[in-house]
């Protein structure tokens, strides 16, 4: 039987610190399906399918990593949908874990489903694509932080809303 899991986000864009986790969890699961959705609580700079080639382009590479967007759904009605036993969280510190604790609960409340947090990766612990999109609004550089498709993809959005 496949093991399959789901590595949910808004990916508003993905970072070094995403692309991480998701490989990681590639390893660990037979398959991975990287699940771009809605955060009620952020305002996109891309559109979903916008994110979705961004994904494709930072994760791609891995055979069993597929992206696909779900819109308005909720995130467990999509592992139902594509037969995942796990969700998939990076956690970069205690605010992550206050922040994805309710929703681990929730989520397993609703359907029984699991997650299971990856610790980040210490390299990339400042990293969080809110904090990618404020700095190069304001001039900072962001390489290293994201790879070069998603840097020129943010530098070209930026020069269109100026
Ligand atoms: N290092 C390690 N992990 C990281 C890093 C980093 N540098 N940056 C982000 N992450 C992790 C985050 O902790 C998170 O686990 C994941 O990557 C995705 O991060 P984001 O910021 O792209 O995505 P979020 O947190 O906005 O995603 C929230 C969801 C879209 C998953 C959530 O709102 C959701 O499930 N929505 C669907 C509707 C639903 O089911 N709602 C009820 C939830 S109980």
């Amino acid at each position: 039987m496949t093991r399959r899991c789901v590595c949910p986000g808004s990916y508003d864009p993905v970072t070094l610190g995403h692309a991480d986790v998701i490989e990681r969890a590639a390893r660990l699961w037979d398959e991975v399906v990287v699940a771009v959705l809605h955060n009620p609580a952020k305002a996109g700079m891309f559109s979903p399918e916008e994110r979705r080639k961004l994904l494709e382009d930072a994760v791609g590479h891995l055979p069993n990593v597929r992206v696909e967007v779900f819109a308005n759904r909720l995130l467990v009605d999509v592992c139902t949908e594509v037969g995942a036993e796990a969700i998939i969280k990076g956690l970069r510190g205690d605010t992550d874990f206050a922040y994805e604790l309710p929703m681990a609960l929730m989520n397993r409340h609703l359907t029984g489903i699991e997650t299971v947090f990856l610790p980040g990766d210490p390299r990339f612990a400042h990293i969080s694509s809110s904090l990618i999109k404020e700095v190069a609004r304001l001039g900072g550089d962001i390489s290293g932080l994201v790879g070069d498709g998603v840097r020129d993809a943010l530098l070209a959005r930026l020069q269109t809303e100026s």
